[in-house]
């Protein structure tokens, strides 16, 4: 072996790694930034093209992540402290720049550097493609808990998928939703390190073998098996002005180098390079459904590639720091699944341990049952994953006969407790029995975690009495909320730089790492020069939004509207369907007269249906076509305006929210798990119309009942009423809910489209209709007349707006991590050292 290798692997030289520290002022930025344009890109005066400014000043902003990244990896490996590592299927990390940017402080100077070169910041920034590894809720919210695991500078890890294309886009074609791929990494991606010295190999298929060694222990091998490489890709994640940067590491699968020899060898090399692609296939697309697709194969290879590469690269990292003793691995390590999707870990991780590591069965469930912890987000029993045992079988053997092995315990444990009681057993196996027995993937992961939480306080409390019941009898302790949060550095100081500026003057800057210093607002909603400034900044930001709606749907937004805006998933649960209802009904009021007082106001609804969903698809083309017919008909000029915006996402909330009056939180009791979208409006002055639901009933306790407008049945009331439910008298009954059926079933919004809203229509007159819309619409048209008086008193408006800013403290996803923290993490904050 050559020295100069020796070199390379053993003793870096320290001058290698020993830099000075890099300028952080205006002019040194905008020397690296000229440098990266014309050196690196070699752009000259011909290039057009505005992506190579925007990357080259990423890569100004990168290098000075760097040196804090490595410190703060240092600084974790040399303490040897204890690490959660959040597993997620779905990371919605949308744009890095401006985050970065923030965060490290450069904000003004990169503005004066590039203003300097006569280039506008903003316009650079607006050419980075959001990273939209995720559907919704569940993956912004792993977003948002990785930006304040960095600001509390603890030492939490994101494993997750490097999805070659993210989440569709959406496209409004005739006023019906057309998926498009969202290729993101076609221009490369600045913000990832390909770690290839991380590889990791990953097994599918094959079959079992058990054996016994010279000491007589039995062994278990998994054999014959289709390997697939996992190469990670770290993404840094800086914390607030800190110094610490975190780590997202995304896997991509590949193939391995070997090529099937069997069917080389039968000279069949074009099947063999094909099997190659199939394995580059498991991380190629993200699912973009938000409730189960249930025994799709290709998704259960994506879960176990996850769980399998990133159990294995801790392990790794364990072994490196502190070698084959475990003794101390459950002390020092946490695992967080986000949702059931990761839950295959549990058995992922007694496996590496038993058969990779050699530890018994009891040694290892300790370790597993004290490092796996679950956080559950949903209560829709459709929406919870399962998988057929037969696809376990085929294509993860070994992880099969450890499930079946855990449950067998399990099951012996519940009979110890309950003797005799066998429909308690067959209620609680992780096995659901019957034609094609199904692995309950919830159930593995309350087994194998000490802690289950769910994502608000409604929300927890009907996980223990419902879906979890039994599990909860078993093990009360286990159980425990955690309400959601965003964080307001993202969904407040960055997104809208004219409250932020408003916030610094009046109460300082603290609440960028401290929002309940909000509350310190509270006063200056009765001082009327306060207001002034508070109605001036949302008035700037309506008229930005105003403008992109204008270029993005062709819909007139007035600034002096009512701004009404429901943006999240398309989901009958979340019943963008009332809203349209209520949007027939003030139609129908302005067509017969009946305007006295109006409140004039632009309607706002966006999101994406997954694919397949037939019903939600039906949805949004409703609304376009209500848009349509509302803003055509010179009756509704000044008074109403509907627009239904295409291709919602990070991005765009980042406008919205800051420009929203009135904030849509209407799902029916009970079925909305949390909602975070509720909290970034309301962050940012917006006042909601809600249900009791979700955390919706806890931003109704925080600002107080004065400044919320509340409507509708409670989820117990939902329950209750479900069995005599008929909303065919409702709507009999109801002369407004009666218009506006006769002008949907008429067919006035489908002209020359005979039946297509059928479907629709019949869901609301359904009586077992899951989502009772009929019963709430009477509530929701009142509350909404409510709404409609308070927006005509400005002075009213604009003091709920403030204090729903200055009550909205509790919805810091800083304050959820540190409870999460508290309860189940238990780390230290670990400050990088310099
Ligand atoms: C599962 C299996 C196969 C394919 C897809 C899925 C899948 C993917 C995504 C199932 C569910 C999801 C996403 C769920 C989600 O976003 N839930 C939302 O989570 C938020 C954060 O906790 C809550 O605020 C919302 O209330 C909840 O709906």
């Amino acid at each position: 072996m050559s020295s100069s290798t020796d070199l390379i692997k053993n003793e870096q030289p320290a001058q290698l790694l020993d830099l000075p520290p890099l300028r952080m002022d205006a002019e040194g930025l905008a020397e690296d930034f000229r440098r990266y344009y014309a050196h690196t890109f070699g752009r000259d005066r011909d290039c057009q093209s505005p992506h190579y400014p925007y990357k080259a000043l990423a890569m100004t902003l990168r290098d000075r992540l760097m040196e804090r990244w490595k410190q703060t990896r240092q600084t974790y490996d040399e303490t040897r402290c204890k690490r959660t590592y959040y597993l997620s299927l779905e990371f919605l990390m949308g744009r890095a720049l401006s985050n970065a940017m923030f965060n490290l402080g450069l904000d003004d100077a990169v503005e004066r550097g590039l203003y300097d070169l006569g280039l506008v910041l903003e316009e650079l920034a607006t050419n980075e493609p959001d990273a939209g590894l995720g559907n919704g809720g569940l993956g912004r919210l792993a977003a948002c808990f990785l930006d304040s695991c960095a600001t509390l500078q603890l030492p939490v890890r994101g494993y997750g998928l490097r999805y070659e294309y993210g989440m569709f886009r959406q496209m409004i074609d005739n006023g019906e939703q057309v998926e498009e791929p969202d290729h993101w990494l076609r221009d490369g991606n600045v913000w990832e390190l390909e770690r290839p010295e991380f590889t990791q190999r990953i097994q599918f298929g094959g079959r079992t073998e058990t054996y016994r060694d010279q000491s007589g222990r039995m062994i278990v091998r998994w054999v014959d098996t289709h390997d697939v490489l996992a190469i990670p890709y770290d993404i840094p994640v800086p914390g607030y002005r800190n110094d610490t940067v975190n780590t997202l590491r995304l896997w991509k699968a590949a193939a391995t180098d070997e090529f099937d020899l069997d069917e080389f060898n039968a000279g069949s090399y074009p099947e063999s390079v094909a099997q190659k692609n199939a394995a580059e296939h498991i991380t190629m697309v993200l699912y973009p459904n938000d409730a189960s697709e249930n025994g799709k194969e290709l998704r259960l290879r994506q879960q176990f590639f996850l769980a399998s590469a990133s159990i294995k690269d801790v392990l790794r990292d364990w072994i490196r720091l502190h070698g084959r003793d475990f003794t101390r691995f459950a002390e020092s390590n946490c695992f967080q699944l986000n949702d059931t999707h990761p839950a295959v870990s549990v058995a992922e991780l007694m496996r590496q341990l038993m058969d990779e590591q050699q530890l018994e069965w009891d040694e290892a469930w300790a370790i597993t049952t004290r490092t796996m912890a679950y956080t559950n987000h949903t209560l829709l029993p459709e929406a919870l994953e399962r998988w057929p045992v037969r696809l376990f079988r085929q294509l993860l053997p070994r992880i099969l006969e450890i499930i079946f092995e855990i449950n067998a315990r399990f099951l012996a444990e519940v009979a110890l407790r309950w003797p005799g009681d066998n429909d308690r057993q067959r209620r609680m196996s992780l096995i659901e029995e019957g034609y094609d027995p199904q692995v309950r993937m919830a159930y593995l992961a309350i087994v194998g975690s000490f802690s289950i939480n769910g994502v608000a306080a409604l929300h927890s409390e009907l996980l223990t009495e419902g879906l979890f019941r039994d599990f909860h009898d078993l093990w009360p302790n286990k159980f425990n909320n955690k309400t959601n949060g965003v964080t307001q550095r993202r969904w407040l100081a960055m997104c809208n730089p004219g409250l932020r500026d408003l916030l610094d003057e009046t109460i300082g800057s603290d609440w960028v790492r401290d929002l309940d210093q909000l509350t310190r607002l509270v006063p200056y909603a009765d001082e009327p020069d306060f207001r002034a400034r508070w109605y001036r900044v949302k008035q700037d930001n309506k008229e930005r939004l105003a403008k992109q709606i204008g270029q993005l749907c062709r819909v007139d937004f007035s600034v002096d509207a009512l701004f009404d805006v429901q943006v999240k998933r398309i989901h009958e649960y979340k019943r963008q369907l009332m809203n349209v209802l209520h949007i027939i009904h003030l139609y129908n009021r302005i067509k017969r007269g009946d305007t006295q007082n109006w409140a004039p106001r632009c309607v706002l609804i966006g999101g994406k249906a997954a694919p397949g969903y037939v019903m939600a698809k039906e949805i949004i083309k409703l609304i376009n076509n209500v848009a349509r017919v509302v803003n055509m008909d010179p009756a509704t000029q000044g008074l109403l305006r509907v627009a239904f915006v295409p291709d919602y996402g990070v991005t765009l909330m980042e406008s919205i929210a800051p420009g929203t009056d009135l904030s849509e939180q209407i799902s029916t009791a009970g079925k909305e798990a949390s909602g975070t979208g509720n909290m970034k409006f309301m962050m940012n002055g917006a006042v909601t119309i809600g249900t009791l639901d979700g955390a919706n009933i806890e931003i109704r306790d925080q600002v107080g009942e004065g400044n919320f407008f509340l409507f509708g049945l409670t989820a117990a009331g939902v329950e209750s009423r479900r069995h005599h439910y008929d909303p065919n008298g409702i709507i009999a009954t109801d002369p407004d809910l009666l218009e506006v059926m006769g002008l949907l079933e008429s067919g006035h919004f489908n002209r020359f489209e005979g039946g297509i809203f059928d479907q629709i229509i019949l869901s609301i007159r359904n009586p077992h209709d899951p989502w009772m819309t009929a019963a709430d619409f009477r509530s929701y048209v009142e509350s909404q007349e409510h709404v409609a008086t308070a927006y005509r008193d400005r002075e009213r408006w604009v003091r709920m707006s403030i204090l729903n800013t200055a009550y909205s403290g509790r919805f810091s996803s800083d304050r959820t991590i540190a409870e999460y923290n508290r309860d189940i993490w238990h780390l230290e904050k670990v400050p990088p050292q310099g």
